[in-house]
């Protein structure tokens, strides 16, 4: 979804759920680090467990924002450079969940893996 074209039914949802997990922290055992580095995601693909929430911090090391974006988790949320955000995602039914970078599409491509 693009932020800055449209309001749109994801963003509004990603922040309902944001405003659910500040009630409701995930144990840090939940929680996957995702690197962004050179505009690519590391690891590219993380495995989580299905049907859990949890937490994915997002390490943004480059020096300019990105927007970590899923439709499919319905989840957009700018990092800044140099900067880390933790976003809340599930619980989530096993299957493959596609992430990017909406700043740097052309390579930052990821998915989250529930299973
Ligand atoms: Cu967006």
């Amino acid at each position: 979804m693009r932020c800055f074209s449209l309001l749109s039914a994801v963003c509004a949802v990603a922040l309902t759920g944001l405003a659910l997990v500040e009630v409701a922290p995930a144990r840090a055992d939940d929680m996957v680090t995702i690197v962004i580095k050179e505009h690519r995601f590391d690891p590219a693909e993380v495995k989580i467990t299905a049907n859990k929430r949890v937490t994915l911090l997002v390490d943004n090391q480059d020096a300019t924002s990105e927007e970590f974006e899923s439709g499919e988790m319905k989840v957009e949320k700018i990092v800044g450079g140099r900067k880390q955000i933790k976003v809340m995602v599930g619980p989530l039914k096993p299957g493959r969940y596609p992430f990017f970078g909406e700043f740097h599409e052309a390579t930052a491509q990821g998915a989250v893996i529930a299973e």
